[in-house]
């Protein structure tokens, strides 16, 4: 993995139905981030916040994209930032904000990369269009706006489409899928081990698995971890809890294994929402899973 490391906030909550997710940068950097990540050997640049829009200021325009303007603005931003720090050979590490943020995320990686693979932790399927999504929400659409579907504005970010291929996903931890959310991951082939799978196989089959269908299609992958893909009472700062996640020590299996099979090219930690949060362990629980993803070690 590449040592050089450079830090985006996205301070962006208009994706999600709640408030709270803008404070999940500030909440993730006060955990102590840096400097776990220098501790094992990495060069960090903090280049702080993206400027994003505040819900107050802003209104609903259409009930089926809630705050589309203002979330392709800030992603646009982002897929900008992104594919710069690839660029400048380093390693893209994103904090979010709500999951909306993933489709500027991929669609800067997209600009340098054609065939990327994403592993995508997650109690959802974030695979809603704005016809199957009960909630406008777009936080429950980037992967489907990854894939090519969606509305114009947020798939053509970065003036091209698709930015990723269904057989590059492996989506873990999904519990809370919808109606079309099933449909397009049976039309489409998509790799889900819900948490069925995770009990039956236990996580380190499933993570044997997941990397090796991963290396065998794609070159490097995105690493997308939503934080309310683990169990509510080790990560219970996130806006739409979903009970009988992944644990706490799943979790850092599951990122040791990605650290030993030395694959990723990027990274997002999102859904920290520090308003809902226990004293920041939601964030904290999220640096302990960067830091294993990182190759921190126990021993
Ligand atoms: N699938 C639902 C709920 C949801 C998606 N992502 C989160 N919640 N965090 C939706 O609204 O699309
Ligand atoms: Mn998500
Ligand atoms: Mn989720």
């Amino acid at each position: 993995m590449r040592k050089d490391i450079t830090i985006i906030g996205v301070p962006l909550d208009l994706g999600a139905g709640r408030r709270g997710v803008d404070m999940g940068p500030s909440a993730i950097r006060y955990a102590n981030m840096k400097e776990r990540l220098e501790k094992s050997g990495y060069n960090v640049i903090d280049i702080g916040n993206l400027n994003v829009p505040t819900p107050e200021t802003y209104r609903i325009e259409n009930e089926k994209l809630k705050y589309l303007r203002e979330v392709k603005m800030v992603n646009d931003e982002l897929a900008r930032k992104v594919s710069k720090v690839m660029k400048e050979e380093r390693f893209p590490l994103v904090l979010g904000g709500d999951h909306s943020i993933a489709i500027g995320t991929l669609a800067g990686i997209a600009d340098l990369k054609n065939n990327f693979g994403v592993i995508w932790f997650d109690a959802h399927g974030d695979l809603n269009t704005p016809d199957t999504s009960p909630s406008g929400n777009i936080h429950g659409m980037p992967m489907a706006v990854s894939l090519g579907y969606g509305h114009p504005d947020l798939v053509n970010i970065m003036s091209f489409s698709p930015k990723i291929k269904p057989e590059n996903i492996v989506i873990i931890g999904a519990r809370d899928l919808d109606k079309g959310e099933r449909e397009f991951i049976r039309d489409r082939g998509i790799k889900v081990y819900t948490m069925h799978e995770i009990d039956r196989l236990g996580m380190a089959r499933v993570m044997e698995e997941a990397i090796s269908f991963l290396k065998m299609n794609a070159d490097g992958v995105h690493l997308s971890l939503d934080l309310d893909a683990l169990d509510p009472n080790d990560a219970p700062g996130v806006g739409t809890p979903v009970a009988g996640g992944i644990s706490y020590r799943e979790g850092h299996l599951a990122m040791e294994m990605l650290a030993e099979a030395d694959i990723l090219i990027s990274a997002e930690f999102v859904e920290v929402n520090p308003i809902l949060d226990q004293r920041n362990k939601t964030a904290e629980v999220a640096v302990g899973l960067m830091a294993s993803a990182f190759g921190e070690k126990l021993l």
